[in-house]
């Protein structure tokens, strides 16, 4: 891997990006000096320029993902720093050390340039499309639930020495991208906000949001949990867009959002993620459903939770340090985590109907009456979830919540 930069940063374009390739170490490393080289503008998230540079046949292959200063799919009046693109490729180093495998090879990393070039994972694809299409991935939560206790328990006061962890903290501070989610997820939802979009039949659930004061007070919880709690290095933005997968493979991509923070962000952002595809499938089901599908997204939701604790666990007995706690404070500890993610879980369903940016998942339900059905779903549960989260005690507790709130849309309530 290399670290290397041009002199001034300029966005890439389909036709620049290969020449940017020509000129920097991937010749040699990937690619022949005469390779013909093609590229392929995939960009499709909320936030960065992504290409797709390859030699003419398809193969070899790389990925540049490059950073913009604002966001991509809103435009210039979202500024965005361009240095998350550092703080991405830092992370990524790190991930590469504590879960080998589980996140994307980079190659090269530029920092005027605000660039990563990756590993291509052409035989992946991204999970929220993977599942909206009804795969199955049998590896998955197993992967998942290990990512998760790896890179959490490692990075930690359990793993790291207290100077070294006071370290991290400031090596990982992420001020702008943090705002960026204080805002987006904790509160332009929560309130009247021109960020704000929702389907107009809608309207009255929406504003019933918004008249809830014990549920935004709860809300202000949970923000306020995430402003203060410096217990891990998270990844930030962990749902089923920064995951790809293939029958046999998982990568968790995309950190640029990552500090130390609340290890409950990223279980419940995920677990949110997919009980939103669950709700999904449950309700809003086609011929093409797979009979069992939806019950098998709560079993990949269940796995996560179980192996992350039995892995979070093994990590404590493995690694003794002076803050190795007896069982009963472990299983204290990891209460309270499967509150926290059912919690931050709770907010994150209801940001993806009313806030800025919404899933794929809700939005490409074709027949109108069954979307808004399953998106009110999503509201009612995230609510539950949330008001909820004071209860939680095994992941049974969550899941119950779940199904619960699917079987009172079918029956029309
Ligand atoms: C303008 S950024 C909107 C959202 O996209 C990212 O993936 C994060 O989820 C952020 O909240
Ligand atoms: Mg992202």
């Amino acid at each position: 891997m290399t670290t290397d930069s041009r002199a001034i940063y300029a966005p890439l374009s389909e036709s620049t990006v290969i020449d940017y390739i020509r000129d920097s170490p991937l010749i040699g490393q990937v690619f022949g000096a005469k390779d013909p080289l093609v590229s392929q503008d995939l960009a499709d998230g909320n936030v960065n320029l992504v290409f797709r540079v390859s030699v003419r046949s398809g193969r070899p292959s790389v990925i540049v993902k490059q950073a913009l200063p604002y966001a991509r799919a809103v435009g210039e009046g979202f500024p965005m720093p361009l240095d998350r693109a550092e703080r991405e490729f830092r992370v990524l180093t790190v991930e590469a050390q504590q879960c080998p495998g589980l996140v994307p090879h980079v190659y090269h990393f530029d920092p005027v340039m605000a660039l990563i070039i990756m590993e291509d994972l052409q035989d992946h694809r991204i999970l929220r499309q993977g599942l909206m299409h009804q795969q199955r991935y049998p590896h998955l939560a197993y992967d998942l639930g290990r990512f998760l206790a790896r890179t959490l328990f490692m990075s930690s006061d359990f793993a790291l020495d207290s100077a070294d962890k006071k370290r991290w903290v400031q090596a990982y501070s992420n001020p702008a991208l943090c705002r960026v989610t204080e805002d987006l997820v904790f509160t332009q939802p929560f309130q009247n906000h021109p960020n704000n979009h929702w389907h107009s039949a809608l309207q009255t659930d929406v504003h019933s949001v918004w008249a809830d004061d014990a549920l935004r007070s709860d809300v202000l919880h949970w923000k306020y949990v995430f402003m203060t709690h410096a217990e891990a290095l998270i990844h930030g933005d962990l749902h089923t867009g920064s995951i790809m997968v293939s029958a046999t493979d998982t990568k968790v991509i995309d950190p640029e959002f990552a500090f130390v923070g609340p290890m409950a962000f990223d279980i419940g952002s995920l677990l949110a993620h997919l009980a939103i595809n669950y709700l999904v499938h449950a309700i809003a089901g086609t011929a093409e459903t797979p009979p069992g599908y939806a019950d098998g997204i709560l079993g990949v939701m269940r796995t996560i939770w179980t192996t992350f604790v039995t892995e979070f666990q093994a990590l404590w007995v493995q690694s003794p340090h002076e803050l190795a706690p007896p069982t009963a404070y472990q299983q204290a500890y990891l209460r309270r985590i499967l509150r926290e993610s059912t919690g931050f879980g709770g907010v994150e369903m209801i940001r993806r109907v009313i806030g800025l940016a919404h899933v794929a998942d809700l939005d490409t339900i074709a027949e109108p009456s069954q979307q808004t059905r399953t998106a009110r779903t999503v509201l009612t549960l995230g609510r539950s979830w949330i008001m909820q989260s004071h209860a939680m005690a095994t992941i049974e507790d969550m899941l119950a919540l779940t199904t619960e709130a699917a079987a009172s849309s079918q029956q029309g309530g």
